[in-house]
């Protein structure tokens, strides 16, 4: 379940949050395919309840009413259409998958499918789901539980979400059906949302009935879905990520928070010369990274001082570096813009989701940030295809917050998050030549429209990256691109 069967020769993923299934289907054969990504992870795709009392918040779809395949994003046929053509162009679909819970109590009771459902009475016939298929009694998770008590993590509702009680066969077979049906449509693999609130030993009979991915979307024979579980562990809680991994990959919430830390200038880069296990992260064969995900920009779940696209140059050099370093399984965050941070995203008046219109320099619009079609962003996922499974060799600092490595004879990147420049001869690795650095530009047949490093016969090159630059790092890689 650790393995997310990229296509050849791709590496990465990008969270588009929200999105419909339509701009996904189109976003992968216009942009995703061609530019080198790997994978998506969608929104829930099952029905959720309606909240107008929250102007139709982004976290109703944490609230299912059912697993029929109708949200905002679309319905099953239009879902069914975005698994082929993402696999068509290459890229794979991964299912935010929320079996942990229903609903909440509330007096909507509307779901995006037409379900309704009555709370008082634990019923929900869009599944169907009755009383006996949730944890009893009734309990609520309190902060002070979270160092004590496994079973009230794992048994008792989180934030007052109605918790489904994943011993009992009946509420294991909904499951297993609606997950199975995502992978008979095409989907790759699963992000298993709130994993640390149920037991490890339910989860590991739910993952050992899904089917095996689909051959006819292109996935090897016997290949099993991928698997990334939500575990949110920065040390000292009752119920730790390693009671996880033996099953699945797991999230690794310290990455996004250890760099965020240092590209904002409270740890020195050249501490991360060891960065990996020896940060006390997961192994990286366990670990899914990412800079922030959907709840930590907003100060939800972990929370944390986590960089996100509101700090442009910080976090593009924290993405950077997650992507030039072979640790981990990376995953990129695509946002819409927001200032409240319970807002929901771009919609017409009547709820209906709006598109992502594209600029003419690649850019979006319509209130979508889409940092994966930034340049410094999505040059460096071709980078890291590049890289593939080299290592890191010929590691260089200044003592300071200036840093570089290779990757291999691939590829070559430098960071100054010093407040004086870089001006270095250093060993980059690569062949003789000229070089275009893809932070600063990009090529365009002959020329470059960024800066040109030239490498001499012996590796090495001058590497100038000045304090007031509007990037802080420099990136060069063998083929066509760069
Ligand atoms: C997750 N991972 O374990 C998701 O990543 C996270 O986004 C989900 O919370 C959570 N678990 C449940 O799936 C989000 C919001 C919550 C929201 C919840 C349900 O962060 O704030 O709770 O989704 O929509 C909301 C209200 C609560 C209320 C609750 C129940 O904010 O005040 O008690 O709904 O009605
Ligand atoms: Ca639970």
């Amino acid at each position: 379940y650790k393995n997310p069967h990229y296509a050849p020769g791709r590496t990465t993923m990008v969270h588009l949050f929200e999105w419909k299934w339509d701009d996904i289907a189109a976003e992968c054969e216009r942009w995703l395919g061609p530019r080198g990504f790997g994978g998506i992870q969608i929104s829930p795709p099952n029905e959720n309840l309606i909240i107008w009392s929250h102007n139709r918040p982004w976290w109703e779809r944490y609230q299912p009413m059912s697993y029929q395949l109708t949200t905002r994003s679309g319905n099953e046929q239009q879902f069914a259409s975005m698994v082929r053509r993402c696999n068509d162009a290459g890229v794979r679909i991964y299912v935010d998958a929320i079996i942990n819970h229903m609903t909440g109590t509330w007096n909507e009771n509307v779901g995006t499918g037409g379900n309704t459902a009555n709370f008082g009475q634990f019923n929900y016939p869009g599944v169907p789901f009755g009383r006996n298929d949730f944890n009893w009694p009734e309990c609520y998770i309190e902060p002070s539980d979270y160092g004590c008590c496994p079973e009230r993590v794992r048994n008792c509702q989180l934030s007052g979400l109605k918790d489904l009680n994943q011993g009992t066969e009946y509420v294991r077979q909904m499951i297993v059906t609606f997950m199975n049906r995502l992978i008979d449509m095409g989907v790759a693999g699963f992000r298993i949302d709130a994993a640390k609130h149920m037991w490890p030993g339910d989860l590991r009979i739910i993952y050992d009935r899904l089917h095996n991915l689909n051959t006819a979307h292109g996935f090897p024979s016997g290949a099993r879905p991928y698997i990334y579980q939500e575990v949110i562990d920065l040390g000292g809680e009752a119920v730790s990520r390693d009671e996880y991994t033996p099953l699945a990959a797991v999230t690794e919430f310290k990455f996004g928070m250890e760099l965020s830390r240092a590209f904002q200038g409270g740890n020195q880069l050249r501490w991360l010369a060891n960065w990996g296990p020896q940060w006390n992260l997961l192994a990286s064969a366990d670990s899914l990274v990412f800079i922030d995900n959907h709840d930590n920009q907003r100060g939800h779940g972990a929370g944390g001082n986590i960089l996100t696209y509101k700090q442009a140059r910080p976090y593009k050099g924290a993405i950077a570096f997650m992507l030039a370093h072979p640790y981990g399984e990376p995953q990129l965050m695509s946002s819409f813009g927001f200032q409240n941070t319970e807002a929901g995203p771009p919609m017409d008046s009547s709820g209906n989701l709006i598109s992502p219109s594209i600029n003419s320099d690649n850019t979006c619009g319509n209130g979508w940030i889409c940092e994966h079609r930034w340049r410094q962003i999505y040059q460096m996922v071709a980078f890291r295809n590049v890289a593939g499974n080299t290592n890191i060799n010929d590691w260089w600092d200044n003592g300071s917050n200036q840093i570089a490595f290779c990757r291999g004879g691939q590829g070559f990147i430098a960071f100054n998050n010093d407040s004086w420049d870089l001006n270095q001869n250093l060993q980059t690795c690569l062949p003789a030549g000229r070089y275009c650095d893809v932070i600063s530009g990009s090529k365009s047949g002959n020329s470059c429209t960024g800066k040109t490093v030239t490498v001499g016969n012996d590796g090495r090159a001058l590497i100038s990256v000045g304090a007031n630059d509007y990037d802080m790092m420099l990136a060069i890689h063998r083929g066509p691109e760069s």
